[in-house]
């Protein structure tokens, strides 16, 4: 019997945006509280990068940077399909070549933005490259890294009703005015997110600013981390038996 073509999950964003803590909070959550009860996780070193990175995150220690080629976390669902979620070290999403080599094997990609960084219209940008290798591939994007201009109980952005983005005046808000920031967003209707791997502690962003700026996890409560990978699992037509 030929062996079941895996399906790949994809995230895409620069560099430091937060697409391994994201990864590896979300699959913790995933696990934890079985929020895809028809999936596995497979045995492996891979998945021992994000276990670590997730115990970092908890002890309030800064994560390692991703390196060298992509990685790979496999899971299988209850049928034995194969799945990936494929990690990629940012600094090579802004190459074109590196869209042409990874994203036309894909099933679904999830873009990964840091909301209100400086560098905005470039992560946009990469964006819109990428788009002529989504073809009808489900695709999403993330805002992450949220807490640092939202409030704890900013309940209409944390909800995420559709457009959500468009109204807000936290922060990053102005960046998201401009035509082409507005035409690359909408096209991802509902599937956009704010997320944050850092989340509040007592009503405060959940980090400490280190002496070197690094903002150190404190007493972390992810939001919204598991709701976009849950949303490509469930894109991927798997796990009904
Ligand atoms: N404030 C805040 N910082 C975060 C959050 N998520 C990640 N970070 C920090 O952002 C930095 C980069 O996170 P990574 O997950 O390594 O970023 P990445 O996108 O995988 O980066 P590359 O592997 O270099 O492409 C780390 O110092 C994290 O601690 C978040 O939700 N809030
Ligand atoms: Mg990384």
């Amino acid at each position: 019997m030929p062996a079941t073509p895996t399906r790949i999950i994809q995230l895409w964003g620069g560099t430091g945006v937060g697409k391994t803590c994201l990864l590896a909070a979300a699959v913790s959550q995933i696990f934890r509280k079985n929020l895809i009860p028809w999936l596995d996780p497979t045995s492996g070193d891979e998945q021992g990068i994000l276990r670590n990175t997730w115990t970092r995150l908890t002890e309030g220690r800064a994560p390692m940077a991703t390196e060298g080629e992509p990685r790979a976390y496999n899971f299988r669902t209850r049928d034995k399909t194969p799945v990936t979620i494929r990690d990629i070290q940012g600094g090579r999403t802004v190459d074109p070549t590196k869209a042409d080599e990874y994203l036309p094997g894909t099933d679904a990609v999830l873009f990964c933005i840091q909301w209100g960084a400086t560098n905005l219209a470039t992560q946009l940008a990469t964006v819109d490259m990428a788009q002529g290798h989504l073809e009808d591939k489900f695709s999403g994007l993330l805002f992450t890294q949220c807490e640092r201009a939202f409030h704890d109980d900013d309940q209409q952005l944390w909800e995420h009703p559709e457009g959500w983005w468009r109204d807000t005046q936290r922060h990053g808000w102005r960046e998201l005015r401009t035509p082409a920031a507005q035409h690359t967003l909408q096209r991802f209707g509902a599937n956009v997110w704010p997320t944050s791997v850092y989340g509040y502690h007592a009503g405060h962003p959940a980090f400490i600013p280190s002496e070197f700026g690094l903002l150190l996890p404190f007493n972390i409560d992810p939001r919204n981390v598991q709701t976009p990978l849950i949303k490509a699992f469930n894109s991927l037509g798997l796990g009904s038996t």
